[in-house]
């Protein structure tokens, strides 16, 4: 089979001549059969672009495999040939980490859909890498347990992918992140091999970690086809409020009192005052509270016996403390007042002139208030014109800094101002979402030298070709 000559920026090796490339198909075609080598453009686009739109790239194929034997093949052949391979799960990543920029093949891992088996007695669940986690989530609550991760993309998001970017989400300062629930996995590596760690054990003290490893890779070590996932005990009773305060302190005086109440907090998450305004304009829904105050919590709670009345107990304090300006509370998971929080991403992007810049960060919470306010100064001063929505995992330090309307010419000028800013306050410049492409050009703000060696050495080491993802969370 003929050999690639290196892309734009001699890294993507991809074949030279249209010619190879129906070899290549009919090589493809042969593994997973010629309806799941997709070459149609307009069968591509939809995986060639990102969510944001900001990201759109090129494929020469999307290859869809049914199962670990298909995506070894399809591995082993692209390795073979030197053609670099993008794994994509639900694209609904948001650092342009799974987008093919150079005609890459994209291996499309929805295929590999089967929930095999949730076991009850040892709360574990055994799946394919392309189950929706919201499948995934109905499967674990079949059996009264739950999946531990929770993130608004639910029913597009594949649990690879979740594995792949260790996704946080709302449901991480109950539970840990996606790479802690992480058991076992079955992967395959850029040459076709089949590495498989499985086992339901929450003590098994073997060597490195390398289901750890492969979360949060972010597709560049090895294409993983199944996970073994620890389930959680769901909450029996819930309630949720949202709640009006002035500061972060605040926010934070309130988690102290309902965590000294004997609630347990399963979420914590952070609106700002224009993030709600942004929120009920485009979805059309009335103002949550009668006092419009800089920031709103959202804190959902469980207890043993009645967490609604012992929450209204800790408002009631709150309030007589000056803490809590104004509150609303529901019994239960409450969509209603989810949905002011949940909104925030798909009204960002309605309302941007322009693709929304992400910028998903962490601060340590001591110092939230003044990365807030340093910020908007900064944003106010030296970009008048975009407009910043910040929203997040706030008790878990992690805001997710939405710009609308920033011109192309100045992403890269606003994105440096941001992350330094994050630096200076100790924070990293991705919390949850990875590096991909988007951040690659800051990793060396979170990572120092040495650190970065060791990475680029690791990655060398699963695929000493540069065929995975060769574009994304690069060290150099
Ligand atoms: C969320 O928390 C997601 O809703 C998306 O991580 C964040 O849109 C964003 O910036
Ligand atoms: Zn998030």
């Amino acid at each position: 089979m003929p050999l690639h000559h290196d892309t734009d920026d001699g890294s993507a090796p991809v074949p030279a001549a249209d010619g190879e490339w129906s070899a290549i198909h009919d090589g493809l075609a042969a593994i997973v059969g010629r309806a799941h080598v997709l070459t149609d453009a307009d069968m591509v686009a939809g995986f060639v672009t990102d969510w944001t739109g900001h990201w759109h790239g090129r494929t020469t194929a999307v290859v869809r495999p049914a199962d670990t034997g298909e995506v070894s093949a399809v591995l082993a052949l692209c390795h073979r040939a030197g053609i670099a391979v993008v794994p994509q799960g639900g694209n609904t990543g948001l650092v342009g980490g799974s987008i093919p920029m150079n005609g890459e093949v994209v291996l499309s891992t929805t295929r590999l859909d089967r929930i095999e088996e949730v076991d009850p007695v040892g709360r574990t669940l055994a799946a394919g890498a392309g189950v929706r986690v919201a499948a995934a989530q109905r499967a674990a609550a079949e059996h009264g347990l739950a999946l531990g991760t929770d993130l608004a993309s639910r029913e597009s998001a594949t649990l690879g992918g979740i594995v792949s970017t260790n996704a946080g989400g709302v449901a991480m300062v109950k539970n840990g992140s996606t790479r802690s629930r992480l058991l076992g996995v079955e992967a395959v590596l850029a040459d076709g091999r089949v590495v498989t760690r499985w086992t339901p054990l929450t003590k098994d003290n073997i060597g490195y970690d390398l289901p750890g490893l492969l979360a949060g890779a972010e597709g560049t070590l090895a294409v993983i086809t199944r996970v073994l996932l620890r389930l959680v005990l769901p909450a029996r009773t819930t309630a949720t409020v949202l709640a009006g305060v002035d500061t972060i302190s605040a926010a934070l005086t309130l988690r102290d009192a309902i965590s000294a109440a004997g609630l347990t907090l399963e979420a914590g998450e952070l609106m700002t005052a224009d993030g709600l305004d942004l929120v009920c304009a485009q979805q059309g829904v009335r103002r949550p509270l009668g006092t419009r105050t800089a920031y709103t919590a959202l804190f959902e709670v469980s207890g043993p016996a009645d967490p609604a009345t012992a929450l209204v107990e800790v408002l009631s304090d709150a309030d007589s403390g000056g803490i809590v300006v104004d509150a609303v509370l529901e019994d239960g998971h409450a969509p209603r007042l989810w949905h002011y929080r949940e909104g925030h991403t798909e009204s960002a992007a309605a309302a941007s002139s322009t693709p929304v810049v992400k910028l998903d960060v962490a601060v340590p919470l001591p110092t939230m208030q003044n990365f807030l306010d340093e910020l908007s100064a900064l944003l106010h001063d030296d970009f008048p014109t975009v407009r910043p929505i910040c929203f997040g995992h706030f008790v878990d330090g992690n805001v997710h800094v939405n710009l609308l309307d920033v011109p192309a010419a100045r992403r890269d000028e606003v994105t440096d101002a941001v992350l330094q800013t994050v630096a200076r306050h100790g924070g990293s410049i991705s919390a949850e979402h990875g590096i991909g492409r988007a951040k690659l050009a800051w990793i060396g703000l979170g990572r120092d030298a040495v650190d970065r060696q060791i990475m680029a050495a690791v990655r060398a080491a699963f695929d000493p070709d540069s065929i995975l993802n060769p574009h994304v969370l690069r060290f150099a």
